[in-house]
């Protein structure tokens, strides 16, 4: 696909309560996963240059349903999913949407990539591992977004880009990693090249 790719033009498609009603598993899509609180509706929103494409909050948990834009070419399809890891939600609710969030890595056909943001102050906690393990063994490209970069100084924002990325070694052909700041705009160009690369490829 030659196409320019471009995610200014996302539009709200649907939100889905659960995996079950999500959209027809046809065409591609890349879905953004991380820890409630982490960034994914900034990161979203980033990306499109939208203020409001994806609702942000200062109260974890906000993200309750998959919500699905789509851009560009029909059948493209950005996904924010919920954020897992909130403690609040009911018990029985949070397992079940960790439960499906793996099922949705494991299953979902037209997902060519995932996006694992996690806060550059606490990175890979017990579940965003377990999404990184999920997204390797279901051979899901994964590329790794430190948000809130601009909480740390640059040094701070280097040595755990490095430290992560050694970590990340031996799934190197898999997994990508990067600094990134919806609020400073920082590492922009650096997902858009991702993304149009995995788009590309389909
Ligand atoms: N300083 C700083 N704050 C950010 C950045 N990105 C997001 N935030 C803040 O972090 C909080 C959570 O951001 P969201 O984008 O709503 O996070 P989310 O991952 O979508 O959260 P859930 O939908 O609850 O899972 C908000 O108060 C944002 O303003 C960033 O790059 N820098
Ligand atoms: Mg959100």
């Amino acid at each position: 696909m030659s196409h320019q790719l471009n995610f200014q033009n996302a539009e709200f498609m649907l939100s889905a309560p659960s995996i079950r009603q999500c959209p027809a598993d046809t065409g591609a899509e890349v879905a953004f996963a991380g820890r409630s609180n982490a960034g994914k509706s900034s990161a979203l929103n980033t990306l499109t240059r939208s203020n409001k494409l994806a609702r942000t909050s200062k109260t974890p948990g906000r993200t309750q349903l998959i919500n699905y834009f789509h851009f560009g070419l029909p059948g493209l399809r950005l996904v924010d999913l919920p954020g897992y890891g909130y403690a609040k939600v009911q018990k029985s609710m949070k397992k079940q949407w960790d439960a499906d969030l793996g099922e949705y890595l494991q299953s979902r056909k037209s997902l060519i990539g995932l996006v694992l943001l996690m806060d550059v102050r606490h990175p890979f906690k017990e579940f965003d591992q377990s999404m990184l393990q999920w997204a390797v063994d279901a051979d899901i490209p994964t590329h790794i977004l430190l948000t809130k970069a601009d909480k740390l100084k640059r040094g701070g924002q280097q040595s755990t880009l490095l430290e992560a990325r050694s970590g990340l070694e031996n799934v190197a052909d898999l997994v990508s990693i990067q600094l990134f700041s919806a609020l400073k705009k920082q590492g922009l160009p650096e997902l858009e090249n991702q993304l149009s690369q995995w788009f590309a490829a389909i």
